[in-house]
Parts: C-alpha cells; sequence; structure tokens
C-alpha cells in the first residue's frame, strides 16, 4: 500500500465521485430546474421517491438545507418541533429551524440506541388548551443516528412514534441522511422505514459517494410547500441535473456496497476495543459510524488525533474524549488494517 495513503474517516461526506458518476454528470440532459425543467433532476426525484414508498421528490443542495425545508413546511412561527437531543438538526444545522423558521426546538434525550423513550415523548407534547405553550406540530426522528455511533432504528419503534403522533394529531419528519444504511442493515427496503413518517429527507453525499445534494420526499402535496421553501432559501439551482446524474447513480449502484462499510466499521470496532485505553463495545456497532471514549489515563482525543495524523490516519473529534470514525467507499480492507495498527502504535 502507498504509505503516503492519507486513510480518512472523518465522515462519509468525504467520499469521491465515482467513475460511472462523472462519466454521467458530463453526459447528463439539462434544463432549468427552477422551471421543472431539468429531466435529469426530475428522473432522480422520481426514482428518490419511488424508492421511499412516497409521492414526490425534491432534489436540495444538502442534508441541512433538506432538513430545513422540511421543518419550515410543517410548522409556522412559534410552533413547537420535539427532537432528541443529539438529533442532528438541534446540534449541527446552525440553529436554522429557530434562526430561520422562528421555530421552538424541544429537545428531550436520545437513548443511547437513538430511540427517543416514547413516556419522554409523550411527556414533551404539550397542551393545546394552554395558551402558555408553544403548539406542538412535529415529532423529528433520526436513522440511522449520526451522534449515536450511526444506531438503526427498528421499524416497530418507527411505528409506535406514527402511532403516538396519530393520536395527538402531529406530524414526523425523519432526518434520514444515512436511511440506506439503516436499510441494509435492517436488510429491508427504505421504504419500509419512511412508511411510518410523513416526510423524510436523504443525503446522496455521504455513503452513496454522489459530489452534492439530498432529496426530500413526501407527498405531492407536502413537496409542492417544501418547493417554496427550497426557493426562499437559495436552493433552486438551474441546470442541477448535473449533479441529479450522479444521484441517480448513488441510488442505482451505490446502495449495496453499504454493507462493506458496515463490515469495515465492526471490523475497526473489534479492533479498537481490545487496544489499552479505548472504551468501545463493538455490539453496538450497527453501521458505518464508530464512536469511541478514551479511557482515563489514556491520551485525550486532541492528542490521539495529532498522533494519528502522523501515520496518515484521520478521525473526527466529538469532545475532549470522544471521538469518531467513519467508513465509506474509497476506505478498504486493508485500510481498516492499517488504521488499526496506526492506533496500536500511538497507544502502547
Ligand atoms: N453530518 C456531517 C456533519 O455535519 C456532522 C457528518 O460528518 O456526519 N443529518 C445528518 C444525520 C447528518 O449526519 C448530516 C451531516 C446532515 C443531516 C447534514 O447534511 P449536509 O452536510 O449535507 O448539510
Amino acid at each position: 500500500m502507498d504509505e503516503h495513503r492519507i486513510i480518512d474517516l472523518r465522515s462519509d461526506t468525504v467520499t469521491l465521485p465515482t467513475p460511472a458518476m462523472r462519466q454521467a454528470m458530463a453526459q447528463a440532459a439539462v434544463g432549468d430546474d427552477v422551471y421543472g425543467e431539468d429531466p435529469t433532476v426530475n428522473q432522480l426525484e422520481a426514482l428518490a421517491a419511488e424508492r421511499l414508498g412516497k409521492e414526490a421528490g425534491l432534489f436540495v443542495p444538502s442534508g441541512t438545507m433538506a432538513n430545513l425545508a422540511c421543518l419550515l413546511s410543517h410548522c409556522a412561527r412559534g410552533e413547537e418541533a420535539i427532537m432528541g437531543h443529539v438529533a442532528h438538526t438541534f446540534l449541527f444545522e446552525a440553529g436554522g429551524s429557530a434562526a430561520v423558521g422562528g421555530i421552538h426546538p424541544r429537545t428531550v434525550p436520545n437513548q443511547p440506541d437513538g430511540t427517543i423513550a416514547l413516556g419522554d415523548l409523550e411527556a414533551a407534547i404539550r397542551d393545546p388548551r394552554n395558551h402558555h405553550n408553544p403548539p406542538t406540530r412535529l415529532i423529528c426522528l433520526e436513522n440511522t443516528h449520526n451522534r449515536c455511533s450511526g444506531a438503526v432504528l427498528r421499524p416497530d419503534y418507527m411505528a409506535s412514534v406514527r402511532a403516538l403522533a396519530d393520536r395527538y394529531g402531529l406530524a414526523v419528519h425523519l432526518d434520514g441522511a444515512r436511511i440506506f444504511n439503516a436499510a441494509v442493515a435492517l436488510g429491508i427496503p427504505a421504504s419500509e422505514i419512511a412508511c411510518h413518517v410523513d416526510s423524510v429527507s436523504f443525503c446522496l453525499s455521504k455513503g452513496l459517494a454522489a459530489p452534492v445534494g439530498s432529496v426530500v420526499c413526501g407527498t405531492g402535496e407536502f413537496v409542492e410547500r417544501a418547493r417554496r421553501q427550497r426557493k426562499m432559501l437559495g436552493g433552486g439551482m438551474r441546470q442541477a441535473g448535473i449533479l441529479a446524474a450522479a444521484g441517480i447513480i448513488a441510488l442505482e449502484a451505490m446502495v449495496d456496497r453499504l454493507a462493506d462499510d458496515h463490515a469495515n466499521a465492526r471490523h475497526l470496532a473489534d479492533g479498537l476495543a481490545r487496544l489499552p485505553g479505548i472504551i468501545l463495545d463493538p455490539a453496538h456497532i450497527e453501521s458505518n459510524i464508530v464512536i469511541f471514549d478514551m479511557a482515563p489515563g489514556a491520551p485525550s482525543t486532541a492528542e490521539l488525533l495529532a498522533a494519528l495524523a502522523e501515520h496518515g490516519v484521520k478521525m473526527n473529534p466529538v469532545s475532549a474524549r470522544r471521538v469518531r470514525a467513519v467508513t465509506h467507499y474509497g476506505i478498504e480492507a486493508e485500510d481498516i488494517e492499517a488504521a488499526l495498527a496506526a492506533c496500536r502504535e500511538v497507544l502502547q
């Protein structure tokens, strides 16, 4: 192996487009998508909707915009959206739902498996008759769950949240940035996860390796509302078929191989768990995200990452003593061996 090769485990967002994507991008038929006239965008949106079992899809530039367009489509100013305390929508989207939409985020604890306990969810729903309260409008879930080490939410859990939401007349949004990782981990079609929610966003530009883009899916009526929000947010793109062409390949050719990323993550977790100074239960690793803790007395996150960088291995800090490594297209089994060898050397 090339000794100067960088093994970049910071995120699956670092994936590069495949040769087939580059070719499809060069040859894509395009038009002005704001007029609805880009045939490749239209094809991607129809394909995404079909894969998720929804009526319609909307191509947007990023996962952040996908979630924000959905939240703005569900909630008016002053209305409340319930989400996990380590949800991506709460932690990492620059507070967009509050800053742009005036939406009041209500956080409840995420369990280590990425779920929110049903009792906690129900307790957070406001009494609509009490005018002191911001009205609850929406429940947000995340599958797989980024900050919960790529935990996979089960369809039966999603169905229970759906039933709860229905009892209170609430909508459910899924941040499904990595919904295809969840589907592959469970061995079911993504539509069997998405059927429990009103809206879902997923990313083409993470493990599926497209260079840019996410898709929002829902009913035709919902997607029309989200289209207006996308325009307001500046996400109405023109000859976007050049990007959508890569997205079509992402959906058609890059989903099944996510199983390799999961196997690599599991292998990485097994190896890390055997090293001194690392606290990790590999049995909890279900998809492509490995989060581990540095034991008392072991190097800090900053020390570990600096030392690993010397060996050409990159990981991401979660906190002063917590680290994240993500497997993805472009990371092979031998890279995992090399990353483990580097960790071993640094920690011994
Ligand atoms: N996650 C990124 C960073 O923002 C943390 C990463 O490296 O994991 N939902 C989830 C669950 C995500 O993990 C991300 C990106 C997004 C939404 C936002 O997607 P983008 O980056 O396309 O705006």
